[in-house]
């Protein structure tokens, strides 16, 4: 597979070492509107095709797949250029600004026939991916309660200075995570509710978000997120699970530790790999999940699969997330709802 890489920022860098990692994948040209950062990416990675300007690039060809990294407001855009030149799309989360993006942008490439994939990894961290294939294995029977939870007061505004910027922040940015790893967990949601609380003052969206889900297969799930916990140990990025089934428990603890419990049965544990050698604390759970995505995408082309998280898919994790904002100001009009 021959891959244009879009996008060579902050998040790009994870995804160029992924690509290099991958089996039957190679970068072959980068695009990013800002020169400099093409150079960077031109000396550390090797890629000798840079282009300013994404047309120019799709012009040229040369590629099977584009994999867009660029922040959400030039995602429907950039897709739509591709499902134009009839290439196959890994697009970054959040996906879309409005539910009717989205739909716009499965649409677009439904109809160049060609497979589109959102880039949502953090199902793929493999402490995770352990726990939800322990469950859909039946190792706790039949899940009956779950709490996703991601609360850390790491600073992710060094990084990511427009994190701060916009009027939405912790669920369009990190809960979509929580909430796509609750549907790799429980399935499809029927009913949410949700709060959101704002405690940094120094920033314009939401830092807290409490999320109550009921799933169609039965499960009542939590799904809880901050950025306002300063607590020791700091457990960014771990997204943490208690869930409750009919034949056990399941338990990701501080630190990546699983414990899967059944009565009268033996108690099982164990703690997340640290597969990547290259992979930097704290953010190589990350890391490691960018990587195995992309190798998802690579092996569900070959196998003629839907990957995971296909377009179609996320539409219905994006959902999630335009609900929650709804659900969090009921009575009052809500100025971060966007509309359809
Ligand atoms: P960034 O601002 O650091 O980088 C984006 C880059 O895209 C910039 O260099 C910019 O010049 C370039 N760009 C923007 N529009 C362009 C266009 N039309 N053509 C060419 N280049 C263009 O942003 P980032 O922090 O790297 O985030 C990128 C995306 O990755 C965001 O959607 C963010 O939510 C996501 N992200 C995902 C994860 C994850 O774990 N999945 C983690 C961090 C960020
Ligand atoms: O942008 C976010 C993401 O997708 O994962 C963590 C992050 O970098 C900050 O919340």
């Amino acid at each position: 597979m021959k891959v244009a890489l879009i996008g060579c920022g902050f998040f790009a860098i994870n995804q160029l070492h992924g690509w290099q990692d991958a089996t039957g994948a190679e970068v072959v040209a980068v695009c990013d509107r800002d020169p400099e950062r093409l150079r960077l990416v031109q000396e550390q990675f090797g890629v000798t095709r840079t282009y300013t300007d994404a047309r120019a690039m799709f012009a040229e060809g040369g590629f099977d797949t584009v994999d867009i990294a660029t922040t959400v407001q030039s995602h429907r855009p950039l897709v739509e250029l591709a499902a134009r030149h009839g290439v196959h799309v890994i697009c970054q989360k959040p996906f879309a600004q409005t539910m009717q993006d989205a739909r716009a942008m499965v649409s677009a490439v439904e109809a160049s026939g060609k497979v589109l994939m959102v880039h949502e990894n953090f199902r793929w961290q493999s402490a995770l991916r352990a726990a939800i294939d322990a469950l859909r294995g039946g190792a706790i029977g039949t899940p009956f309660f779950g709490r996703v939870s991601f609360r850390s007061g790491y600073d992710v505004f060094s990084g990511q200075p427009y994190l701060a910027e916009g009027e939405r922040f912790i669920i369009e940015d990190l809960g979509i995570h929580i909430l796509d790893v609750a549907r790799a967990l429980f399935g499809d949601v029927r009913r949410l509710t949700a709060t959101t609380r704002r405690i940094n003052p120094g920033i314009e969206g939401e830092d807290v978000a409490t999320m109550l889900l009921e799933h169609k297969d039965g499960v009542t799930c939590v799904v809880d997120c901050s950025y306002a916990t300063k607590r020791a140990p700091e457990t960014f990025p771990e997204s943490l699970l208690e869930i409750d089934g009919t034949g056990g428990t399941l338990r990701l603890d501080a630190g990546y530790r699983l414990t899967i419990q059944t009565p009268g049965g033996p108690r099982r544990a164990m703690s997340a790999r640290r597969f990547c050698p290259r992979a930097a604390r704290p953010w190589h759970n990350i890391q490691e999940s960018v990587a195995l995505i992309q190798q998802h995408f690579v092996d569900s082309l070959a196998a003629g699969r839907q990957p995971e998280t296909s377009g179609a898919d996320n539409v219905l994790t994006l959902a999630l997330v335009e609900a929650a904002y709804l659900s969090a100001v009921p009575n009052t009009a809500p100025s971060n709802c966007r509309k359809s």
